[in-house]
């Protein structure tokens, strides 16, 4: 798939995405990713990209003409369009499964107080949001859709049975109990016997009672068939 990034500061993205699982994506040519400075765009002597906000308050707002402008550069036909806002959708994993089918994404990424409204209202698909919590801008959020969405590209992850586990459930349903590996033992901390013993239903039975038991612990929102405030 194809992804366009367009953002104040290529590195924050280009750098963390060619590292790892996505480096590799973009080297065997399952992912092909272009960062695009927004400041080239700009306007004036000073290619400005921003300017004061229109009843006033504090910080800087990115302009809609150079967000315009970028935009028109990279759009074709078959984009579809996120914008990073704090105040956008909550991305969830439906949501990177619904983005994996896409032949070409383009995120924009703002700074400072975010965009001018009117890059929402008439230039981009959708605003999505990362979760509850303030950052500088929208690199660091794009950074989490993009590799939630890329890995699950055919052939991005080395072992495709990752996934079928997820998509089966016992992934995204629930929170997973843990993992473990050699020595059998460190400092007097064991490895479960349960997973030494061979016995793969065993081991079954085990992982998913830890699942549920995690999962009651620290989610108990994500818990099937648990009656709601509300419905
Ligand atoms: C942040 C894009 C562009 C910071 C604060 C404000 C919140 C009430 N999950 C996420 N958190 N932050 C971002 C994001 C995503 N996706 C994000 C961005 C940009 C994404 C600029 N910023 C910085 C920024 C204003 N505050 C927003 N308000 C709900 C607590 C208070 C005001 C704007 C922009």
């Amino acid at each position: 798939m194809r992804v366009d990034v367009l953002t104040l500061f290529p590195p924050m993205v280009s750098v963390p995405l060619g590292q790892s699982m996505l480096g590799r994506a973009q080297s065997r040519g399952l992912l092909s990713l272009n960062v695009v400075d927004l400041r080239p765009f700009g306007v004036g002597r000073y290619q400005q990209v921003d300017d004061i906000p229109y009843g006033g308050g504090s910080g800087m707002v990115m302009r809609v003409d150079v967000v315009d402008a970028a935009l028109a550069s990279v759009r074709t036909p078959e984009s579809r369009v996120l914008l990073m806002d704090p105040a956008g959708t909550p991305f969830t994993q439906a949501h990177a499964r619904r983005l994996s089918a896409c032949p070409h994404l383009i995120v924009l990424c703002g700074h400072y107080e975010g965009v001018d409204r009117r890059v929402r209202d008439h230039l981009v698909d959708e605003a999505v949001s990362i979760g509850d919590y303030v950052l500088t801008g929208g690199e660091l959020a794009a950074l989490v859709v993009i590799d939630a969405v890329v890995r699950l590209q055919p052939g991005v992850l080395g072992n495709p049975d990752s996934l079928a586990i997820e998509s089966f459930g016992e992934g995204e349903g629930l929170l997973e109990g843990g993992c473990w590996t050699r020595p059998v033992s460190h400092r007097g901390w064991e490895v479960p016997e349960v997973l030494r013993s061979g016995h793969h239903a065993k081991v079954a039975a085990w992982r998913h009672a830890e699942a549920l038991a995690r999962t009651a612990a620290v989610r108990p929102d994500l818990l099937p068939r648990k009656p709601r405030d509300g419905g």
